[in-house]
């Protein structure tokens, strides 16, 4: 099933291209596979998909019907500065609840401190519900 965020566009945070990779499932160490995502910021979840969408500027979410990859619930979760993490610059560091950790990662350094603004009040609006 789709997560319960597809439901509700109007949730939408932020949008973009990053790096990203997986670095502990459940608190298990795994071994990093960066590339490139599309990930949307919506309600209370963070979506991958594997492809950004046609060039269609509305179109914040993954391509029409597609599914996204993978999906996290992001209550709870914990937001740090990744650079002790990876040798790349403007890396962020996510760990959700059950312990899945991923970094995200922008050569833009503009876009970068928007995906960290924009995470982090998501993140604290959650913390407060
Ligand atoms: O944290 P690490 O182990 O230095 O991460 C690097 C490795 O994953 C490397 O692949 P190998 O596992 O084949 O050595 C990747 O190519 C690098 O990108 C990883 O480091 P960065 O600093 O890019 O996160």
């Amino acid at each position: 099933p789709l997560p319960q965020v597809l439901d509700d566009p109007h949730e939408v945070e932020k949008s973009g291209l990053l790096n990203v990779t997986k670095i502990a499932q459940g608190g298990r160490k795994l071994r990093k596979n960066w590339s490139s995502s599309w990930v949307v910021l919506a309600g209370n979840s963070l979506v991958f998909y594997r492809e950004p969408p046609p060039a269609a500027p509305s179109s914040i979410w993954g391509p029409a019907g597609s599914r996204p990859e993978s999906s996290v619930d992001l209550r709870g979760a914990a937001l740090a500065h990744g650079r002790h993490l990876s040798s790349r610059r403007n890396v962020l560091h996510i760990r959700t609840v059950p312990g899945h950790e991923f970094l995200l990662q922008s050569d833009q350094e503009i876009e970068w401190r928007a995906w960290h603004r924009a995470l982090r009040a998501v993140i604290e609006r959650l913390d407060r519900e």
